[in-house]
């Protein structure tokens, strides 16, 4: 036996699974173990194939503790230079996004202070941002590009990315999105532009390895259909996924689009039409709620939750972490705002934090807890999964983090 035991072994743990039929894939009673980054054995203590000193090398018991799968944010523009607090002051005062967007503020502001910063100050702009994520709960984390909107800028906040991955033993996937806002250089030429990210920026980046998948903000304030549609067709060539800010202040159709390109996933959606999420559906595309953005834009369009429900679209929930419709630091929060804000159940959004968030990302080996997948583990001072949702803020409920079997953090 001595050969193959295993490296650590958990006893005595509320395991949060989602697998099986069960809510929240919920074993009492539950032994988890780890051997070689990957999760060995699941199930119930009383089912352990023999005593668990001679099948592990590491023995702990958690006295009962909730562990869950390793959170994964899905939606996040985490690496930019600057802030843009002055503008929720603006919002509160009555301007609206798209007003202050127009007015040479949003999204164009924080591209002039992400273009001014080196790679060191955004990377050390970044960092806490990527820690406070980790700190509850996060292990794999995706990264929009978008901030650049220039060819060496658009690298840089890749390389952050990838930077920001390699520091905290996290799992980054990096994401281009090019096609965020129209540069203020090419104020008269979209087509310029949309001409330099599909034939230039995309298939460069691309060949350094730094593009795991391809986005885009179809949107008024954005680009249009036909716009995305340039950028999804060089992504295929590529053979780069797709996924689309979509339906977040109006509806362009933009859900269909993406499952037209099999996308892995379709995000914000508060405008989504029926027709919309039948083509997600069929598609299998991933409904990404983001209720950071709805709530501090105060939004009061409701995305269609019970419809998703009924067409069986698989529904993520993730932070949007971004300066200026989404400046939320915890993906569990963010859960918890889809059960108050959206009514998801507390389930649905924990499903949406793990399992579905994997998927929005095309990942098949996180997500859940089960032999074969992953160790990505947190565990957490708490002893039922709805508390995950139910607690506001808080910082510190996480025990410990566990990142492909390696103990990243230990708050207790
Ligand atoms: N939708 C969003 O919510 C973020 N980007 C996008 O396309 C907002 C980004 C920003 O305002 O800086
Ligand atoms: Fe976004």
């Amino acid at each position: 036996m001595n050969a193959s035991r295993w490296d650590r072994l958990l006893l005595d743990a509320t395991l949060a699974t989602f697998r099986g039929d069960r809510p929240y894939g919920l074993i009492e009673d539950g032994a988890i173990a780890l051997q070689d980054g990957r999760i060995a054995w699941v199930g119930r203590r009383d089912e352990l194939p023999g005593a668990p000193d001679a099948l592990a090398a590491q023995v702990q018991s958690l006295d009962g503790a909730l562990v869950t799968p390793g959170l994964v944010d899905c939606h996040t523009h985490l690496v930019f230079g600057g802030d843009r607090a002055h503008e929720f002051d603006l919002r509160l005062n009555g301007a609206s996004y798209e007003e202050i967007a127009r007015a040479g503020g949003g999204i164009v502001s924080t591209v002039a202070a992400t273009r001014a910063a080196g790679e060191e100050a955004l990377f050390r702009q970044s960092l806490p941002r990527a820690r406070a994520l980790l700190a509850d709960g996060v292990t794999t984390l995706e990264i929009k590009s978008g901030y650049g909107l220039e060819p060496e800028t658009e690298r840089r906040m890749l390389r952050v990315a990838r930077r920001l991955g390699e520091t905290l033993g996290l799992d980054v996937r990096s994401t281009f999105l090019g096609l965020h806002a129209l540069p203020v250089e090419y104020r008269d030429d979209r087509d310029g532009y949309v001409a330099l990210v599909c034939d230039q920026m995309l298939p460069a980046l691309a060949a350094e390895g730094l593009v795991d998948a391809v986005d885009a903000f179809c949107e008024g304030i954005g680009f249009t259909r036909a716009e995305t549609r340039r950028v999804f067709d060089r992504a295929r060539q590529l053979g780069l996924p797709v996924k689309l800010h979509a339906e977040q202040l109006s509806d362009l159709d933009g859900a269909a689009l993406v499952a037209e390109y099999r996308g892995l996933s379709a995000d914000h959606l508060e405008h989504l039409s029926a027709s919309g999420i039948a083509a997600m559906a069929a598609a299998g595309t991933v409904a990404v709620l983001l209720p950071g953005a709805f709530y501090a834009l105060r939004e009061t369009r409701l995305p269609p939750v019970d419809a998703l429900r009924a067409h069986g679209v698989p529904i993520a929930v993730a932070t949007d972490c971004n300066p200026g419709t989404s400046p939320l630091l915890s993906l569990r929060l963010a859960a918890g705002m889809a059960c108050t804000l959206f009514r998801l159940t507390p389930e649905e959004a924990l499903r949406g934090v793990t399992v579905n968030a994997a998927r929005a990302l095309g990942l098949d080996d996180r997500g859940a807890l089960a032999p074969g997948l992953r160790a990505d583990l947190a565990v957490w001072h708490l002893r039922q999964p709805a508390e995950l949702c139910y607690w506001i803020g808080g910082h510190g409920l996480l025990r410990e983090l566990v990142i492909e079997g390696r103990s990243m953090a230990a708050t207790a």
